[in-house]
């Protein structure tokens, strides 16, 4: 299969690497990075241990491919729509963290937009080199749920790979329990400048519970059947595969860059106020990383 990675940072440079093991993949990424693979190829540390010699570019504008995988920020999303838009492809799929990218995308591009998460822990040791910190797993299926041959097909091409990866009916679901999680460690561990895995222990185990409580709760309120237990069980699976990784909120924060905030801790607030729960713990996250962004985020 032929596959475009737009946005290859962390996560998308490994999901894009493992795949290029089995099919044809270019990676639209930074210069120093793109240029770094052009040369030796991309290295793969850890886990997932490989070097793979996959096309790089950093113009995403005009490329055609059987499937583009979006790895942006959230908050570029709608950039990386526009450009995917100048280009053709037969399905997309967003691994974004964050709720709401799928619909961005689909608005401006006419191929199915597909729903994933990827639970994998990948830092970008250097331009050119990513580490596997953590293995877990992909979900992928059609964003609004149920079955489509398009989320199969997809789903096969991941599996030839040694990606870990199921097709589900039930996305919508699938998001916010990711959601979930992502509220619970994100913010957190980039707070506290720990690792994944020191959201197991107190004090930061009852302030991540409360977090992925919350969530669960909105989640129930707008109709999606997510409970306490299973959204909990979630968040300690994670942080346990993830144990020794930095989250990328965390990465986020010690590079001085834009966090995700917005789209993780924020969409849950803003989707309890519509609904007229309380969400504590999420919103003093939010105040807390937003007052930190204004002062030492630089985009
Ligand atoms: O998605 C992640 C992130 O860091 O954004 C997890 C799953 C928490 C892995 O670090």
């Amino acid at each position: 299969m032929e596959i475009v990675v737009f946005g290859a940072g962390s996560l998308g440079s490994l999901i894009g690497g493992v795949l290029a093991t089995e099919h044809d993949v270019t990676l639209v990424a930074r210069e120093s990075h793109a240029r770094a693979i052009e040369r030796t190829g991309l290295k793969l540390e850890g886990a997932l241990e490989t070097t793979v010699h996959p096309e790089a570019v950093t113009d995403g504008h005009g490329l055609a491919a059987d499937l583009a995988i979006v790895t942006v920020k959230s908050f570029d999303t709608e950039r990386a729509a526009e450009t995917l838009a100048t280009g053709s492809f037969e399905a997309v799929l967003s691994l974004q963290n964050g709720m709401g990218n799928e619909e961005r995308l689909a608005r401006y591009l006419e191929a199915p937009v597909l729903a994933g998460t990827a639970t994998y822990g990948a830092l970008l040791i250097e331009p050119g080199t990513v580490r596997c910190t953590g293995l877990g797993e992909i979900v992928l299926g059609p964003r609004n749920g149920g079955t489509s041959p398009v989320a199969d097909r997809v789903g096969a091409a991941f599996d030839a790979s040694s990606l870990e990866t199921t097709v589900s009916a039930s996305m919508p679901h699938r998001l916010w329990e990711k959601l979930a999680v992502n509220a619970g460690i994100n913010p957190i561990t980039a707070l506290a400048d720990i690792p994944n895995g020191a959201i197991l222990e107190a004090p930061a185990r009852e302030l991540a519970r409360a977090c992925v409580r919350e969530t669960a709760r909105t989640a129930r309120a707008h109709d999606v059947l997510l409970s306490n237990r299973v959204a909990l069980e979630s968040l300690e699976s994670v942080a346990r595969a993830t144990a020794k990784n930095t989250s990328s909120m965390r990465q986020d924060v010690n590079a001085g860059r834009r966090t995700e905030i917005e789209a993780i801790n924020g969409y849950v607030l803003a989707k309890a106020e519509t609904v007229g729960l309380e969400t504590p713990t999420n919103r003093t996250l939010v105040a807390l990383l937003e007052t930190w962004e204004r002062k030492n985020a630089s985009d």
